[in-house]
């Protein structure tokens, strides 16, 4: 195999056309082949295998700094950067990171899983290099997708008037995870791919000859940059960004002498690239949303049924309460399939609205949505809502504006990482007046929690797991009283605080000891301080468990509740230490932490109780 050859992206300059050609074909197949056995994102990652190994044919990585968007599109990048024999451990505990992340190799330049941060992150690298005098190459890699974010287009207007020296390859699939959405991806679809362009080399010739005899006679640059276009009339000019393309993404050859020039102008390009997403891979070509992201598959009995998740139970839910109140409006921030909302967006596309990746942009239009009398729900996971925290304080909470968060993937979501656990939301949100979290047991309870919530008004965050559940009987609408918790089980010595999925575990852990009882603290702000008051009156010791941040989390609300109410009560806390939790299966994430049946049983025991002896000493 040529990709044995591959230790280094340097050991690509010797290859010849026909190896190079070997090799894409190589690196599809290793990605296609390690993919379903670890799942991960399929579809990005073939689409940008040409783009890849002609950056790394032209570029010289690490030194010219390469930056990928996402970095869920970066798979050949890896296995062409000396990380072949650790390929298959990819998104596994202890093995590669499905996304680029720079502790793990010198050829990843950025850290990433949330979208459009590229572009600021190749700001500031251009801004130390010209300030240290140094002259590497950036390249950057960013799909259209991930340009639909406020912090991409931001970037680039500092770039533009800067005119700072980077390539910006627009990857252009018309696809975000659903087909893409924005004014720029309604703009790119009508600039054609240009027909006219018969071979690979003779397209990049014809490019070129446009824009090569003005490259080094031009001192101005604004004119430089007026001319240099292809298309005259381009959304970038405005940017005083030159742009080439539109171009095939998949002939490498093309590609390779297009980046070869585009490497040796001066000032900001960015050329146009369109591909296929899951290109090489028919099943993925046919049904690139299914194919973005996917566990383990079989490559030839390739799909499964899908589970019914806590973002299906939320979605069904949504379209009963949107049929009976025509004030609900769903929005989303590019996760429509993610969030359940497919369905809903078929039934009710005129009280819908996909704003692309802007989770800023979705929730201050919930605020606008709410100001002009609706009851917009904002379908965002947890990590994602870690971009719209400014958002959710000041368009939303000041004034306590009728918007719902539903707040998906909340705690640890396994093989996507540090980058997207969703174990920070309780902190952030928790300091928020006038907003209030809630996290349902089942999904039964999130009905009503969505109910209750509508009822109640004011911001209302419901966080609930990246998880399977029990779908419950269309027109179940149980009532919830409002701040209150449920006691699951009694207990003489301890309760244990638990809330959502380690509610299970709180259960397990307390079999049918009588001293352990099991609460189920839904409310997590408000608390229910009178039960609190009554357990700390009592005596009670308190465990508290959480799939969160232990700072700041839902632990800490009780000790401040407690230390509120001037009531002594012994506390424990379980949830995540100060530090980044990695990759791993979810199960094995909660055990690692300890807040899994075992880890409960463990903290129970140190208070000299032991469940699972009941029975036996009893
Ligand atoms: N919001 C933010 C801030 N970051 C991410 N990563 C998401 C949501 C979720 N997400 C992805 S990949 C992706 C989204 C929305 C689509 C990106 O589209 P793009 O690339 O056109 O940039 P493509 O998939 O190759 O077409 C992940 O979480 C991995
Ligand atoms: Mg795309």
């Amino acid at each position: 195999m040529i990709l044995d050859r591959i230790r280094e992206p340097s050991d690509l300059k010797g290859l010849s056309e026909a190896e190079l050609s070997e090799l894409v074909k190589e690196l599809r197949s290793e990605i296609l082949r390690v993919t379903a056995k670890t799942g991960g994102h399929l579809a990005s990652s073939l689409g940008a295998v040409e783009l890849i190994v002609a950056l790394h044919r032209v570029f010289d990585s690490p030194r010219d700094r390469i930056l990928f968007d996402v970095g869920h599109q970066a798979y050949a990048h890896k296995l062409l950067t000396g990380r072949r024999d650790r390929f298959e451990t990819l998104r596994q505990e202890g093995g590669i990171s499905g996304f680029t992340k720079v502790s793990e190799s010198p050829h990843d330049a950025i850290t990433v899983g949330h979208a459009s941060t590229s572009l600021a992150n190749a700001l500031g690298m251009a801004l130390a290099r010209d300030a240290r005098g140094e002259d590497y190459k950036i390249a950057v890699v960013i799909g259209d997708g991930a340009l639909t974010g406020g912090m991409a287009l931001a970037a680039l207007n500092k770039i533009g008037e800067l005119g700072k020296d980077m390539l910006i390859v627009l990857n252009d699939n018309e696809m975000s995870i659903s087909p893409n959405v924005g004014a720029l991806n309604r703009y790119f679809r009508s600039l054609q791919v240009q027909s006219w362009l018969q071979g690979a080399e003779e397209r990049g010739r014809r490019v070129l000859e446009r824009i090569s005899p003005r490259l080094y006679d031009l001192a101005d640059r604004a004119k430089e940059a007026a001319k240099l276009v292809l298309h005259q009339e381009n959304p970038f000019y405005a940017w005083r960004i030159r742009y080439v393309g539109p171009v095939d993404g998949h002939d490498l050859k093309g590609l390779i002498y297009l980046l070869d020039h585009l490497k040796a102008l001066k000032g900001p390009t960015l050329l146009h690239i369109v591909t296929k997403k899951g290109y090489g891979y028919k099943l993925a070509e046919e049904d690139p949303v299914h194919w973005h992201g996917v566990g383990p598959f079989d490559p030839s009995a390739p799909r499964k049924g899908k589970s019914y998740s806590w973002s299906r139970a939320f979605g069904d839910a949504l379209v009963e309460l949107a049929e009976e109140d025509p004030r609900i409006y769903a929005i989303t921030p590019a996760m429509r399939e993610g969030s359940g909302l497919t369905e809903y967006a078929s039934r009710f596309p005129e009280r819908y609205v996909d704003v692309g990746i802007a989770e800023d942009v979705a929730v201050t239009t919930g605020a606008g949505l709410a100001l002009a009398g609706m009851r917009p729900v904002v379908a965002i996971y947890s990590t994602f809502l870690q971009r719209a925290v400014d958002q959710v304080i000041h368009d939303v909470a000041i004034e306590n504006l009728n918007v719902i968060f539903a707040i998906d993937r909340a705690g640890v979501v396994g093989a996507d990482g540090p980058t997207h656990h969703g174990v920070f939301d309780i902190s952030i949100l928790r300091a928020v007046p006038n907003l209030k979290i809630l996290a349902p047991k089942d999904a039964a309870e999130l009905r009503a929690m969505l109910k209750a919530a509508l009822a109640i008004g004011g911001p209302v965050a419901i966080r609930y797991p990246r998880a399977k559940t029990h779908p419950v009987a269309p027109g179940t609408w149980p009532e919830i009283a409002w701040g209150t918790w449920e006691i699951l089980k009694e207990g003489s010595e301890i309760y244990i605080l638990a809330f959502g999925k380690t509610l299970e575990y709180a259960l397990a852990a307390a079999g049918q000891d009588p001293r352990v009882g099991v609460v189920n603290a839904r409310f997590l702000k408000p608390l229910d301080e009178a039960l609190l008051a009554r357990f700390a009156r009592e005596g009670r010791k308190l465990l508290t468990v959480e799939d969160h941040q232990l700072a700041g989390g839902f632990g800490s609300a009780v000790l401040e509740a407690l230390e509120r109410l001037g009531l002594p009560a012994t506390v424990r806390r379980l949830g995540y230490p100060d530090a980044f939790t990695e990759q791993g299966p979810i199960e094995r994430l909660h055990q690692k932490a300890g807040i899994d049946a075992e880890g409960i049983r463990r903290a129970l025991a140190e208070w000299g109780v032991f469940p699972n002896a009941v029975g036996k000493t009893a």
